[in-house]
């Protein structure tokens, strides 16, 4: 158990598998403390703690870090005894097999807001609906990615269905629309609390402002309707 350990985990406020993590820790009520780093000017403290230079950082009682957003999710379950991954060791297989697959959807998810222009914001969204297609082949018709039960496999995709919304509406296009177990599997999921509340009330504008900073076709589409916004 980590009854008595102290989490803090070093986050940043849109990261993805940051959320993966919060969501973790919340579905299995652990109380933890979070730092939120600027990523764009990384403190020499986090630096010297992260392998990689990368966030989510689960530090356990100020001694032991962990890195890499699966690795702290898988800890924690079975640390608390969690019910978030099957015990059987195939099934748990497959569920991890899923969760590469998220991973895999939110690279092409990253690789989209940073497409420079619309052609290569149409190859991304292609193979996007190319992964959404096999998803929607292997859901079954419940609440959660194979059953009624939140799992970690859930967790996982969570953080890339919330991009969603606001790509919709800057570019004017369907994600998954015509997909209806995937299209209702990512309501369910983002109307979750532990989703809800694994980003700030102030989420959307956020991820305007940070996609207003690249020079992409989605940066390009969010920085016109920011500065519309502000001379309205
Ligand atoms: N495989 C890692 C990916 C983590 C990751 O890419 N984090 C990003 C933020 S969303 C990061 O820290 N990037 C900083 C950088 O690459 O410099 C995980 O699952 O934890």
């Amino acid at each position: 158990m980590t009854g008595t350990a102290r989490f803090t985990l070093i986050s940043h406020i849109l990261c993805p598998y940051v959320q993966r993590a919060v969501i973790t820790l919340k579905e299995l009520d652990v109380p933890y403390k979070r730092i939120d780093i600027d990523l764009a000017n990384k403190p020499e403290w986090f630096l010297a703690l992260s392998p990689l230079g990368k966030v989510p950082l689960l530090v356990v009682d100020d001694e032991t870090v962990i890195f890499e957003s699966e690795v702290i999710c898988e800890y924690l379950n079975e640390a608390n005894q969690g019910k978030l991954l099957a015990e059987d060791a195939l099934e748990k297989a497959e569920q991890r097999a899923w969760i590469e697959f998220a991973s895999t959807t939110l690279s092409i998810i990253a690789q989209l807001y940073n497409a420079a222009d619309k052609a290569a914001f149409s190859q991304l969204q292609e193979k996007l609906e190319h992964l959404g297609q096999t998803l929607e082949e292997n859901l079954v018709q419940a609440e959660y990615f194979s059953s009624n039960e939140f799992s970690l496999v859930d967790a996982a995709f969570a953080p890339a269905f919330r991009y969603l919304p606001l790509f919709e509406s800057l570019s004017k296009e369907q994600f998954f629309q015509h997909l209806p177990k995937l299209a209702l599997w990512a309501q369910y999921l983002l109307s979750r609390p532990s989703v809800i509340e694994a980003v700030s009330e102030h989420y959307q504008q956020q991820l305007m402002e940070f996609l207003a900073k690249r020079e992409s076709y989605l940066g390009q589409l969010a920085k016109s309707q920011l500065t519309a916004k502000a001379v309205k």
